[in-house]
């Protein structure tokens, strides 16, 4: 039997209340597959699907195929993302022996707090507040200055704006780390984007399917403070001063929102080019502003140390074309050593829909903003 494989769903199922009724494997016929595993099981359509794409995730499962579903599991309400909590697990102080708080087992307990609140929230809640110790608030006041006094220099203007109406609205200053429930209500009323806590790194497929609900999950412990400057994992410094001040825009907004909903249902390959797209947009853009090169990337605008890597002329840069951005590999474990320049912010959303509009999909999808659920056009 297929260990890894077996091991994996049983692990899952166990709770997922979904009930194995069968197992089998035998050698597979295919070249380059190692087993055919056939699993029949019984559960809620959604939950069987939701397992299936937690072992769909894993890249060492070449193809899965389930008999009683055409169209792959997605979240069609904005409660659906109760079951899009799936965590890539990297970069983790526990498992990680490179990590700055591998050693460190105050910070590790610490980090096991904030992380059941995420564990442990579901749509509709209000977002527990954290009680940031005095240490954290440190370190998100010192990269807070830090980054403050590059911003004028290296952040695009949309990132600017919504800087200073943080502030002005009284939510952003170098003396408190503010609260997700805070921040999502006023994103609320900018953009009806909201934040909804997550443990750590997710998994693409649910990260991009949460932006189709203009929902962005957020993770809420900070940094270890050995290393303020960069972070390869995402943590609340990261969320709160590279990605909400984009999703205060209304642009940004509804630029991430079409990217999620580009996302749904797509094949596994597909996400993995939206994933990388993101990354090099959202997560690490640069565009031209006034004949400037200006960050807009969350990565950059959140890390004093990428910040004026990002735009000196040490890194490699390349004009931003989706075709080849989409395949270009990347590392996400230091400061990036390429990034692709948009001519401007209205020229790569621009690029972006016709690129998502050339992926093909049976059907199309529409967001209902009045009851929060996804419509399926075409679903013959
Ligand atoms: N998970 N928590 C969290 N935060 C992110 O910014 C994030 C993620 N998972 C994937 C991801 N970003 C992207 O890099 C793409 O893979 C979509
Ligand atoms: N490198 C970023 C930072 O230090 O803020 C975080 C990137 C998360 C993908
Ligand atoms: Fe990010």
């Amino acid at each position: 039997m297929n260990a890894p494989l077996g091991y994996r769903f049983l692990k899952r199922s166990q709770t997922s209340k979904v009930a194995i009724d069968h197992i089998e494997s035998r050698k597979a016929e295919k070249v380059g597959c190692k087993h055919d595993v056939l699993i029949q099981c019984t559960g809620n359509k959604d939950t069987v699907t939701a397992v299936m794409n937690t072992i769909r995730q894993n890249n060492t499962i070449a193809d899965i195929w389930c008999q009683n579903e055409r169209l792959m599991w997605f979240p069609r309400h904005i409660s659906d993302l109760d079951n899009c909590t799936h965590i890539v697990t990297k970069f983790e102080p526990e498992l990680d022996c490179d990590h700055p708080g591998f050693t460190d087992k105050e910070y590790r307990k610490r980090r096991k707090q904030i992380a059941d609140i995420a564990f442990e929230y579901r749509y509709g809640q209000q977002i527990p507040r954290v009680q940031y110790a005095d240490s954290e608030v440190q370190a998100w006041g010192h990269v807070y200055d830090r980054l403050k006094k590059l911003m004028p220099k290296y952040a695009c203007q949309e990132y600017q704006n919504s800087f200073n109406l943080l502030e002005k609205e009284g939510l952003y200053s170098q003396n408190a780390i503010p609260q997700l429930e805070d921040v999502s209500n006023l994103l609320k009323r900018r953009t009806g984007f909201q934040l909804r806590p997550v443990s750590g790194l997710l998994s693409a497929r649910d990260f991009l399917a949460s932006l189709a609900f203009r929902v962005f999950q957020c993770t809420q412990y900070v940094r270890h403070p050995s290393k303020p400057d960069h972070s390869p994992e995402p943590d609340c410094i990261h969320e709160l001063l590279g990605h909400v001040p984009m999703l205060a825009d209304p642009i940004v907004a509804q630029f991430s929102q079409n990217l999620g909903l580009a996302s749904l249902g797509a094949s596994d390959s597909d996400i993995e080019k939206f994933a990388t797209l993101y990354w090099f947009t959202i997560e690490f853009g640069i565009c031209k502003q006034k004949g400037e090169h200006k960050a807009y990337g969350a990565g950059i605008l959140s890390s004093y140390g990428e910040l004026e890597h990002a735009l000196s002329d040490k890194p490699e840069k390349r004009p931003f074309d989706p075709d080849k951005t989409a395949v270009q590999s990347y590392t996400d474990e230091d400061l990036q050593p390429l990034y692709f320049v948009a001519e401007s912010f209205d020229d790569m959303m621009k690029k972006m829909k016709d690129y998502a509009a050339k992926i093909k999909r049976p059907y199309e999808v529409r967001y209902d903003p009045y009851t929060n659920s996804i419509v399926v056009l075409n679903d013959k």
